[in-house]
């Protein structure tokens, strides 16, 4: 290889992903874009490591808000994927740097800092750092059973909108303020144990690097713990959320900071060069807007997937008044948007089978219609919604609409529309109309729906082909530049641009909409 190698490891939900990639200095710089993936191992831990039981990644339980992961396996993980990459590419590797799934948390006891500063090479991670954990299992972002320390928090911090004012969201389950506090509830021995609180991110660094790591802005900004605006610790927040969790936290850090060296366990056991350098962890949706090559305010990513994630970057903090969405903090250290729509390509399936269609037919279905739908709209509410907060799943069909097979394809344009209506009214708050967006996800390769998606947001639409875009982000942040160099380039699908007429038919709708989900949302 004649370029510098960097090493991104994906902590994922189902599976640990690492990706190599090679970028070729020009002129002493790195150049701007990344030249190749050199190298991409993946561990699934449901096969591949079935000894801890995961289905889905996580320890089956009876109650289905409980979401929990023992974080050995992901330390069983790690050793796995540095020996599937092998002594010839960790040979290679100038810096390592980690995504992990955002919010979930891990736990050690006081002495865990000196053992990770003398790991003996001879023996696997797991057995070695066990002993020092003071919680068995990390809940992870999949938990929902802390909706009493949600309200409790919120409370404390002066309701919804003040605490997203202050924390960049408002309080959400799966977040590890409200985790933390339940833990230190309902396990107080534990939590008395308890001398360090990791993020997964962090908590992969810190054994990479064989020191406790710093939490970085963008995983800290899903802890409802970091005041966004100041990037430090809020006092408020920790008081609000558990006693003595001040001391318990690490420092925070920008994203681009170099935590250490790679710690020599890493050195003797796989053949990486001691003098590589660990940049601070992130989560994975921060590590996946580099991943796709978004670094600018104005760029924002569409992910049309079982679920539909729209974020991108703002130039400002920002904050959503009806404290549905998030803003986190992104590798370049600008804020960035994030907002959640459970109802994506299952909605679109939902109406795609319900007329017996397949997705040829869908999208003939949405050539034979008019932007507009001539009035015709749909709420496509077939599961709870996240964005806005639906507890009960109800399909709302207007101006004529009806749920008969004569109006299937009215039914396919109603639920896409109704899709893409509701994602410009709810991301109105971040005040910052995107110049362009990158499509990604099985979704974005449906040429139609771009189309659609162009016309409603006014705004080019362009399909990238990306997987494992958390990983390869964390790879090219490993360089440790706040500006990491653009990814690779990737496959291209279709892409869109706003047709003006259609356009303005989508402004017009906008007022319909809007009322239409206050009825019906509440
Ligand atoms: C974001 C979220 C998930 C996790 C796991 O708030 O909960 O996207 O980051 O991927």
């Amino acid at each position: 290889m004649s370029g510098a190698c960097y090493l991104g490891i994906d902590v994922g939900t189902q599976s640990l992903t690492a990706i190599l990639v090679e970028a070729q200095p020009a002129e002493g710089e790195l150049e701007n874009r990344a030249s190749r993936i050199a190298a991409r191992v993946s561990v699934h831990y449901d096969t591949e490591l079935p000894q801890y039981g995961t289905v889905n990644g996580q320890l089956p339980n009876e109650d289905p808000a409980i979401g929990r992961v023992p974080p050995c396996m992901w330390l069983e993980a790690l050793d796995l994927a540095f020996r599937k990459l092998g002594t010839g590419a960790c040979r290679e590797i100038s810096g390592v740097s980690v995504s992990g799934q955002q919010h979930g948390s891990v736990y050690l006891r006081p002495e865990a800092e000196a053992v990770l500063q003398s790991l003996a090479p001879q023996q696997g991670l797991a057995g070695q750092i066990e002993p020092h954990l003071s919680r068995a299992e990390a809940p992870i972002w999949t938990d929902s059973s802390t909706t009493r320390e949600c309200e409790e928090i919120r409370r404390e911090l002066g309701g919804a909108t003040a605490t997203a004012e202050l924390t960049g969201s408002d309080t959400f389950e799966r977040f590890t303020g409200s985790q933390i506090r339940r833990f230190a509830r309902t396990e107080p021995d534990a939590w008395a144990r308890t001398a360090h609180v990791c993020l997964v991110s962090s908590f992969v660094t810190s054994v990479l690097a064989g020191r406790l790591a710093a939490i970085d802005h963008g995983d800290g900004s899903g802890m409802n713990l970091l005041d966004v605006r100041r990037l430090e610790w809020s006092e408020a927040a920790m008081a609000a959320t558990a006693a003595g969790l001040r001391r318990r936290l690490p420092p925070t850090c920008a994203p681009w900071t170099v935590v250490g060296s790679i710690a020599p366990y890493f050195v003797s056991r796989y053949g990486l060069p001691a003098s590589a350098k660990v940049v601070a962890g992130s989560g994975d949706n921060p590590c996946s807007l580099v991943g796709v090559g978004v670094r600018e305010p104005g760029e924002a990513v569409l992910s049309l997937g079982t679920s539909d994630t729209y974020f991108g970057l703002l130039k400002d903090v920002a904050v959503d008044p009806e404290a549905n969405g998030h803003v986190f903090i992104a590798p370049s250290g600008h804020p960035m948007s994030l907002i959640c729509f459970r109802n994506g390509s299952l909605a679109r399936e939902a109406v795609r089978d319900r007329y017996g269609l397949d997705w040829p037919g869908f999208d003939a279905a949405l050539r034979a219609t008019p932007p507009g739908n001539d009035g015709m709209m749909m709420l496509p509410w077939f599961e709870p919604e996240i964005v806005p907060r639906v507890a009960r799943p109800h399909v709302h069909r207007l101006g004529g609409l009806r749920d008969e097979p004569e109006q299937a394809a009215r039914n396919c344009r109603a639920v896409v529309e109704g899709q893409f209506l509701s994602m410009r009214f709810n991301s109105a708050w971040m005040a910052t109309q995107p110049r362009r967006l990158v499509a990604t996800g099985g979704g974005s390769r449906n040429r139609e729906l771009l189309q659609i998606a162009a016309d409603v947001l006014d705004c080019r639409v362009e399909s990238l082909e990306v997987t494992d875009g958390a990983a390869l982000g964390a790879a090219l942040r490993a360089t440790g530049q706040r500006l990491p160099p653009l990814p690779p380039v990737g496959e291209r699908g279709p892409a869109a641009e706003p047709r003006p007429e259609a356009s303005a038919i989508y402004d017009a709708m906008m007022p319909r909409y809007a009322e239409a989900q206050r009825r019906a949302a509440g």
